[in-house]
């Protein structure tokens, strides 16, 4: 990093930096696609056809997710955003508040948030009670039309022309604890190289798009994550 220029470290999360904190990921072993059918709770039309089943999966996770405790690697990325000389964006495909709980204050949620509800009928938004039903009342319009914050395949993720916008801008781009299966997300690298900003990957194993990073730093994010803004705090 060069004194001076205004550096811009934009970094891409997944399930796997949430992993230490008892979360479960996706497509590990065992993973939240091993006991149910994305097209049954990560779909809308799963949702239209469902809608108890999917409040229920999103309930869940909820309640799990308010009781983790972020790890050494989201309480690293919160240092790195206090003490670096520059800006650091943290865009995350999770859905818990562990970064937020760590202390970063920029982050971008592009796949939504558990702690969100939004009316389909009106796009209000609210605090998201622990428990979501469907005869839940959008507390503004009133419709029976209550869904968790998320966004489902085939939807439209949340912040893209923010992410557009900071890829532009990024001197570092790091993606973290992510399989690189879903898009947009996983693009982002290539976009990164495209704009000659450095890519560095920092992942339990190869990720889907490993062959696309500079850098990789392999093994359990709190001792890769820690290490890597350690450096980057050198002075
Ligand atoms: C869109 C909801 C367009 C929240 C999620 C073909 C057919 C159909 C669709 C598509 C297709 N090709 C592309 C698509 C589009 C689709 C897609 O990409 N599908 C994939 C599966 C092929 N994408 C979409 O639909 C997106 N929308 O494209 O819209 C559009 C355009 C115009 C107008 C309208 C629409 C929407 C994608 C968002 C879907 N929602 N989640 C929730 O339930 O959580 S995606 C879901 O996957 C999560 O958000 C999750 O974050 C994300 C990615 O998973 P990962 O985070 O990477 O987790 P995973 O388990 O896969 O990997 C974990 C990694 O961690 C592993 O690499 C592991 O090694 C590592 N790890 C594990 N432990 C540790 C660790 N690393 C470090 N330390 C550890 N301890
Ligand atoms: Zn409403």
């Amino acid at each position: 990093m060069f004194a001076g220029m205004n550096n811009c470290i934009t970094i891409l999360t997944g399930a796997g930096i949430s992993a230490e904190s008892g979360l479960g990921t996706f497509r590990d072993e065992g993973g939240l696609w091993a006991q149910h059918r994305i097209e049954d709770v990560a779909t809308p039309e799963g949702f239209t056809r469902d809608p108890e089943l999917v409040q229920g999966f999103y309930n869940a996770r909820r309640a799990q997710a308010v009781e983790a405790v972020p790890n050494a690697a989201h309480s690293a990325l919160a240092k790195l955003e206090a003490e670096f000389d520059g800006e650091v964006l943290i865009i995350t495909q999770n859905v818990d508040g562990l970064h937020e709980k760590a202390g970063s204050q920029n982050v971008l949620h592009m796949h939504g948030a558990l702690s969100v509800a939004l009316c389909a009928t009106c796009e209000h938004r609210w605090e998201a009670p622990l428990v979501m039903q469907t005869s839940d009342k959008c507390p503004s319009c009133g419709a029976q039309a209550t869904r968790p914050d998320i966004v489902w395949f085939g939807e439209m993720p949340y912040g893209m022309e923010q992410i557009d916008e900071a890829l532009q801008r990024s001197t570092l781009f790091a993606s973290i604890g992510t399989s690189g299966n879903v898009y947009p997300a996983a693009g982002f690298v290539a976009e990164a190289r495209r704009l000659g900003c450095p890519t560095v990957e920092i992942n339990l194993e190869p990720s889907e798009g490993c062959s696309l990073f500079d850098d990789s730093r392999l093994g359990p994010a709190t001792q890769t994550v820690p290490a890597w803004v350690a450096e980057l705090l050198k002075p």
